[in-house]
């Protein structure tokens, strides 16, 4: 009896053991690992949004010595008259270091180049805050990381003030009224509704930075009641999140009329093509609302600009902004900001590739060190995005739509996801307290984040070679490869692209980790490493498998640019947009992530949201919407003569440093200012002259 015992008990611990080793060879998911502590340094002074600035008219108005002299030969009207009823006023009590004085340039290092400067048809002009210095927008969100939590909501700028109907349909926005551009044409909702009808609504149209029909909701219209007022008209009751849409980035209004006459509704025969690349960088002097223009431009060398006499903002003592009379864009690499500006040849970087932190803080712990280092919370994040397309986005061929059904599975992905180990993955870019685990979605550290709510598939390559198993890839020729099933791909071995963008150590160095650690697994990952706006372009056209990519606002402060978190739209997502047919062939939980979305901007409720917000974490890090790679903190380099810096201003927020630290409002002392302007005592010329202007 003994005997069967065992045997059966034998053979039942076998079948157990069996089936345990079956099991054990998928590890369960879990919650992620907590981040190391890392504490940001400096925090901000949180304030209240009136705190900031104000608009109003005060009883007079001063501009530099040198901008004085152009009024007294004639060549500029008194200021009086350059700056608009009621001029957006600055406060000195939320000013770090109190009323600037004129005077000296912020010198940037940026790694884009400029291709033009019709942003609203999608020409990039470098970024590194070229577009964010010229471009201003209806809302501000930048400065919100000082903003007290029970006050968050987007700054006027543009728009001074807005109201809501009573039922929640209609919001009717008041622009600053007698703002002028950089050349004294006024701004008026002409502007506004050519960039709205003409850029975002036109389907041949495509705004940087991605601004859509649904960026704004489903159905939404826009129109002017008069020159200074904008009515909103939405499906949803109340969508206050879509006024965050209207910051940078979404609705930044270009000069209609220097773009409206050159666009092919106005200008018979035009192209669209022609409409974008109509005013090159070699164009200067174009109209801005920002605060300063561009007068001069040398390929791969440097953009030059110089002070908006008509800027629309002041400190609360009349002084017209911007305090520094010139700002540069040295045409380089990103690497090379943070060296130039450790170095003191530059003056900002945002330090965000973590393979330069060693070498930077030991350059800036010297006391001599000309600049200011100060780390913020874990704000950068990398993922590895599948293209999710099912029906046609990009033009997939054979190869690339079987690589898209494979993305489309859910244990595809989950092993994927299994077989990264973040630990070194992390540890590669850099050692310390730095670089954290990061499943996916929403970061930890930030208010919406949900620990429990946050699936973590923890680095187990077997699991990841029984989840291959199971999404039906086996190596069946033996090279070390799996192979499609036979009838797919011609049973061909599972190569995959992986797009990332050249501009960045960083990109590089994630994908080449990504393309490493899925070779045992038997995947062969082919590296498509492209520059800047190539990349970009490459990206939104949706050729690609796979992509390594630096994570968009929305996953830190989910209330800036919300519609992002999901494919809410057809040309919403990068991962995910409308096919060949102009639909979204959206997966049952992408459905799910998109619904949870859209609940969160159709509600005010706070505790509705956070719920939400759970929901939106468990089904995007469940299923991979996203493959987290690691997360980090970045740091804020500034040249230590400048003043008015923000405690605690983070690289990346709501926006990144470059709008959060409010460069008009940033000056150099006069005991510390260099004579590093290099055209001094000018100001812009005409639209498309040659350059700027002296007496
Ligand atoms: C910051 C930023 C200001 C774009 C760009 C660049 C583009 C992307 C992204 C960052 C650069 C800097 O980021 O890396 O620190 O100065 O410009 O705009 O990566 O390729 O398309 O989204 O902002």
């Amino acid at each position: 009896m003994r005997k069967h015992l065992f045997a059966l008990g034998g053979a039942g611990l076998l079948l157990g053991v069996s089936i345990i080793a079956a099991q054990a060879q998928i590890v369960p998911p879990t919650t992620p690992p907590d981040p190391p502590k890392f504490d940001a340094q400096g925090t901000p002074n949180f304030v209240g949004a009136k705190d900031l600035y104000e608009y109003g008219t005060l009883p007079e108005y001063h501009e530099p010595d040198f901008v004085k002299a152009f009024v007294d030969a004639e060549r500029l009207p008194p200021i009086e008259e350059r700056l608009p009823k009621e001029p957006l006023i600055f406060k000195s009590s939320n000013m770090p270091d109190g009323i600037g004085v004129y005077g000296d340039v912020m010198r940037h290092v940026i790694g884009g180049r400029p291709e033009g400067w019709n942003y609203m048809a999608g020409q990039s002009q470098g970024w590194g805050g070229i577009d964010m210095g010229t471009m201003e927008c209806l809302t501000r969100t930048g400065p919100l990381f000082e903003i007290k939590a029970d006050e968050l909501a987007p700054l006027p700028n543009l728009a001074k003030s807005w109201e809501w109907s009573e039922d929640g349909h209609q919001l009717t926005m008041h622009l600053i009224e007698g703002a002028k551009w950089s050349d004294g044409v006024p701004f008026t909702t002409e502007d506004a509704i050519f960039y709205w009808e003409d850029n975002v609504l036109d389907p041949n149209v495509s705004p940087l930075n991605g601004a859509t029909p649904e960026t704004f909701g489903e159905g939404t219209t826009l129109t002017a009641l008069d020159d200074y007022t904008l009515l909103w008209t939405f499906k949803e009751a109340f969508p206050k999140q879509y006024i965050y849409q209207m910051a940078y980035g979404t609705f930044c209004p270009g000069p209609a009329h220097i773009f409206k006459p050159l666009h092919p509704k106005y200008k018979a025969g035009a192209t669209y093509d022609e409409y974008k690349n109509a005013i090159p960088p070699e164009y200067l002097n174009i109209p801005v609302m920002g605060a300063w223009v561009p007068v001069e431009y040398r390929p791969d060398d440097i953009v030059v600009m110089r002070r908006n006499p008509y800027y629309w903002k002041v400190d609360d003592q009349g002084n017209q902004l911007p305090y520094l009379n010139e700002v540069q864009y040295r045409l380089s690499t990103w690497a090379d900001r943070d060296v130039q500006a450790v170095a003191g040849t530059g003056d900002f970087s945002n330090l965000e590739q973590a393979e330069s932190y060693v070498e930077a803080l030991k350059r800036s712990a010297d006391p001599a060190a000309p600049a200011r280092l100060a780390f913020g919370a874990r704000t950068i994040g990398y993922t590895l995005f599948p293209n999710l397309s099912g029906n046609g986005w990009g033009e997939p061929d054979e190869r690339q739509q079987a690589i898209r059904e494979l993305n489309r599975n859910d244990d595809f992905r989950k092993a994927i996801s299994y077989a990264i180990d973040r630990q070194r993955l992390g540890e590669a870019l850099v050692k310390g307290p730095f670089t954290a685990i990061y499943p996916g979605g929403l970061y930890a550290g930030t208010t919406y984040y949900d620990k429990d709510s946050t699936v973590y598939y923890p680095y187990s390559l077997e699991s990841a070679k029984e989840l291959l198993k199971k999404a039906g890839l086996e190596d069946t020729d033996g090279n070390g490869v799996v192979n499609f099933p036979a009838g797919t791909a011609g049973g061909a071995d599972v190569e995959i692209t992986l797009l990332a963008n050249a501009d960045y150590q960083t990109d590089k160095n994630l994908a080449e980790g990504v393309i490493a650690m899925m070779e045992p697994l038997g995947i062969r990952v082919i590296a498509n490493f492209l520059t800047g706006t190539q990349r970009d372009a490459t990206e939104q056209a949706g050729k690609f498998d796979w992509r390594v990519a630096r994570n968009g606002a929305e996953l830190i402060a989910v209330v800036q640019n919300t519609v992002a978190l999901a494919p809410t739209g057809p040309q919403i997502s990068n991962s995910h947009r409308a096919g060949t047919d102009g639909t979204l062939d959206l997966l049952p939980w992408e459905q799910q992530l998109v619904d949870t979305v859209n609940a969160f901007i159709a509600t005010d409720d706070a505790a509705k949201r956070k719920e939400l917000m759970k929901q939106y974490q468990k089904l995007y890090t469940e299923n991979l919407f996203g493959i987290g790679l690691t997360q980090y903190p970045g740091a804020l380099i500034i040249n230590k003569r400048f003043a008015n810096i923000p405690a605690g201003a983070p690289i990346f927020m709501f926006n990144w440093a470059e709008d959060n630290i409010i460069r008009e409002r940033v000056y150099v002392p006069a005991d510390k200012q260099q004579n590093y302007e290099l055209h001094p005592n000018t100001l812009p010329g005409a639209p498309g002259s040659a350059g700027a202007e002296s007496l």
